[in-house]
């Protein structure tokens, strides 16, 4: 049976979902909402060390890290495949995932939880107090502390202004991507689509869909057909109710949850050294050359 420990609110768990889902297998869910703290007791360290869900309890063996889960679950049911069989394509998943778990999953991580422990009045919530006295329960010092600080500090600070810019560079790189195929790895839906579908919903959760809706049609036209398969109605639609009270997007609008993502975005570079950057999006192959400024210094 493979038993999946943690919850619809968490993006790294709809990962795991859809990919199971994607599989047909059938998934047990067990409840540990980090929202209650459950990550945080002696009881779930003792099975995942960084007190962090999902972990996947499969055929007696413990597994952690969503990345990490979504790839075992490809190679253990390799039907249907979602590992693109071609190398280059292979290759752009792969860097999708590295991005995603060295750069975006923190920024949305922090907007989120910047953004859900606010009340209508800008001020913390009580339920953010008691969640910030939970923190000292983290065991690793740097995590405790990103933590700390994405529950105190709103998207005008460093962090927050940091983060929205990786937020924005993520639509770009899928943007880039879906030149090149209907999918974010090529020809068919892949892992990429798997892990990247929980931040674009997300987003969209935060009211800040404009990141797309203006000027990237392909990331718009990608997640109005991701939306219409059944695994999204598995893992999203149906845990609505449950997952309304933490991340609602009328909520998101009338907290003005997108004016102050976009004052973010608006404020970064004014000032030299500024910690913040809006990069470009990843360039992927010789037909972006057009993109490129130094073409002939790199290609002749
Ligand atoms: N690298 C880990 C990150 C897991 C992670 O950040 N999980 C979040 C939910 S999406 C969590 O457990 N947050 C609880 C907390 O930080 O207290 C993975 O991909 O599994």
């Amino acid at each position: 049976m493979l038993e999946l420990l943690g919850g619809p609110t968490s993006t790294c768990c709809c990962k795991v979902h859809l990919t199971a889902v994607e599989k047909g297998l059938e998934l047990f869910q067990r409840e540990v909402n980090v929202h209650k703290h459950q990550n945080l007791t002696e009881e779930y360290i003792a099975i995942n060390r960084d007190g962090m869900v999902p972990t996947l309890l499969h055929d007696g063996m413990v597994l952690v890290e969503s990345s990490v889960i979504m790839r075992y679950l490809d190679r253990r049911f390799p039907d249907p495949p979602l590992t693109p069989s071609d190398p280059l394509d292979a290759m752009r998943l792969d860097l999708l995932l590295k991005d995603l778990d060295e750069k975006y999953h923190s920024a949305i991580a922090f907007v989120s939880f910047s953004e859900a422990s606010r009340g209508d009045d800008g001020e913390l919530t009580e339920a953010a107090k008691i969640r910030l006295n939970s923190f000292s329960d983290i065991p690793e010092p740097k995590r405790r502390e990103q933590r700390r600080r994405s529950v105190l500090l709103g998207l005008s600070s460093d962090e927050g202004r940091c983060a929205c810019g990786f937020l924005e560079t993520m639509i770009r790189d899928l943007e880039a991507a879906l030149e090149l195929g209907p999918y974010l790895a090529g020809d068919r839906y892949s892992l990429a689509d798997a892990a990247l579908t929980p931040y674009v919903h997300r987003l969209w959760l935060l009211g800040c869909e404009e990141l797309w809706s203006k000027d990237c049609p392909k990331v718009e036209a990608w997640y109005e057909r991701i939306k219409e398969r059944p695994s999204f109605t598995e893992v999203f639609t149906k845990h609505e109710n449950q997952t309304r009270h933490r991340y609602d997007r009328d909520r998101s609008n009338a907290l003005g949850t997108w004016g102050r993502f976009q004052d973010a975005l608006e404020s970064i570079g004014r000032e030299p050294d500024d910690s913040a950057v809006r990069m470009g999006s990843r360039i992927w192959g010789m037909s972006d050359l057009k993109k490129i400024k130094h073409r002939k210094f790199w290609f002749g």
